[in-house]
C-alpha cells in the first residue's frame, strides 16, 4: 500500500459550508427499491446539505491509501484510493462523526467504523462484489454517502439477472439492505465521458471492520 499525497489531487475546495448537524438529516425522501422479497436498496436524495465541504475536508486529510490486490495470479492496482477510519470516535471531523451517530439511531445498527473511496475520475471503479459484512450477517444495511462528482452505482442479482442503475449526486445517500450483500453484487463502474472526483463513505459495523482485510469479489 502506498500513502498518497492529496496535493497531488485536483479538486475545488472553494465552499466550506456549515458543519452538518443531526436534525437536518432527513430520511423521508427515500425512494425504496424492493430488490427481491428478502434484499432492497433506498436512494435518499439530497441527504446531506452542503456536502461541498466535508468533501474538502476528507480531500485535505484522508489518509488516502493507494491499495493492491492479489487477484487470480497477479498483484493489481486497484483503481481508486481509499481510507480507513477503524472507530468513528477518531475521525477528525465533527460533522462526519454526527452523520454516522444519526445513521445508527435511524437504522438501530452501531456504525463503529467507516472507510472512504476516492474516484479521481471516471477510470477510477469498483468492480461487482459484495462486502465482507455478507460473509458473517445474512442481513445487514449498509449506507453510503456520496460526495463530489456523479458516478453510476449499479446492483445486480449474484447468480445474473437485471441490473439496477442508480446515480446518486453530491450529498444522496444510497443504502443497501437486507440480503443485498449476500444474494446482490454491487459496482461503480469506469465511465466513458469525464468526470471529476468522487468520494463514498462507507459505513460499517464492528463485524465489518474485522473483516474488511479479506475482501471477496465476483
Ligand atoms: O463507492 C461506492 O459507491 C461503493 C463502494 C463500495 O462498494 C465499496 O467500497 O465496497
Amino acid at each position: 500500500m502506498t500513502q498518497v499525497a492529496h496535493a497531488s489531487l485536483s479538486y475545488q475546495a472553494s465552499f466550506f459550508g456549515a458543519p452538518a448537524g443531526a436534525s437536518e438529516l432527513d430520511f423521508s425522501g427515500a425512494r425504496h427499491i424492493a430488490l427481491d422479497g428478502r434484499s432492497w436498496i433506498e436512494h435518499i436524495p439530497n441527504w446531506l446539505a452542503q456536502p461541498e465541504s466535508l468533501f474538502a475536508e476528507l480531500m485535505e486529510i484522508a489518509p488516502w491509501l493507494q491499495r493492491d490486490r492479489w487477484m487470480y495470479t497477479r498483484t493489481v492496482i486497484e483503481p481508486r484510493l481509499t481510507a480507513d477510519y477503524p472507530d468513528v470516535a477518531e475521525v477528525p471531523i465533527e460533522s462526519l462523526r454526527t452523520i454516522a451517530a444519526a445513521l445508527s439511531e435511524h437504522f438501530g445498527v452501531r456504525y463503529s467504523s467507516l472507510w472512504v473511496n476516492l474516484y479521481r475520475d471516471q477510470r477510477d471503479s469498483t468492480a461487482w462484489h459484495g462486502d465482507n459484512i455478507g460473509r458473517v450477517q445474512a442481513e445487514s444495511i449498509v449506507p453510503v454517502l456520496t460526495l463530489g462528482a456523479s458516478r453510476r452505482f449499479l446492483i445486480r442479482p449474484a447468480h445474473g439477472g437485471h441490473t439496477w442503475t442508480l446515480r446518486p449526486v453530491s450529498g444522496d445517500l444510497i443504502v443497501m439492505g437486507g440480503r443485498a450483500q449476500r444474494d446482490w453484487r454491487h459496482s461503480v463502474p469506469k465511465e466513458s465521458t469525464p468526470s471529476g472526483p468522487r468520494i463514498s463513505i462507507n459505513f460499517a459495523p464492528e463485524r465489518h471492520r474485522i473483516l474488511r482485510s479479506a475482501a471477496f469479489r465476483r
